[in-house]
């Protein structure tokens, strides 16, 4: 039983890389009168994260190429949603373009275009929802105190293990 508790703190402790879950225009969701491009600043969208849109009956997301994106015609949609409530996965690199088919509305602003690196060239520890950039040098020595918390924990664990052990003898 603390075996298996240790082994549970030990992999809840471990720096894997989790895909981001994007909520698009965060608090103000899929809407006019939001300004995608600075929602977009500061944020890195890697293979694998999600965007969430959420928007009312009258608006819609379609995925488009960047002509259309550029051009604001909604005719050709590589997809389109209109659920009110839409989860897009981030599948490949590149650049991926969205925008709202409603007339007038992506003209008016209502349009998004991210991105999205592989991934792997991306050193753990920099992606994080709030997007914050963090210099490699912080994080690094983030990663170490980490370490060090789990080594703490082991070797705490060892002895615990090694008293319980040595009363059973
Ligand atoms: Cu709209």
């Amino acid at each position: 039983m603390a075996l298996a508790a240790a082994v549970l703190l030990l992999l809840l402790a471990s720096p894997v890389a989790f895909a981001a879950n994007y909520i698009v225009g965060d608090g103000n969701g899929w809407n006019q009168g939001v300004d995608y491009n600075s929602w977009t600043q500061g944020k890195t969208f890697n293979v694998g994260d999600t965007l969430l849109f959420t928007y009312g009956g009258n608006h819609g997301v379609d995925v488009v190429d960047k002509s259309d994106y550029d051009n604001c015609v909604s005719s050709n949609a590589l997809n389109s949603y209109s659920d009110g409530n839409t989860t897009v996965t981030l599948s490949k690199a590149g650049s991926m373009y969205f925008m709202c088919p409603t007339l007038g509305h992506c003209s008016s602003g209502m349009k998004l275009t991210v991105t999205v690196g592989s991934g792997s060239s991306t050193p753990p520890g920099t992606t994080t929802p709030s997007g914050t950039t963090t210099p490699t040098s912080t994080s690094k020595s983030g990663a170490a105190r980490a370490s060090g918390n789990i080594y703490g924990l082991v070797v705490g664990f060892l002895l615990l293990l090694g008293s319980v052990l040595a009363i059973m003898g």
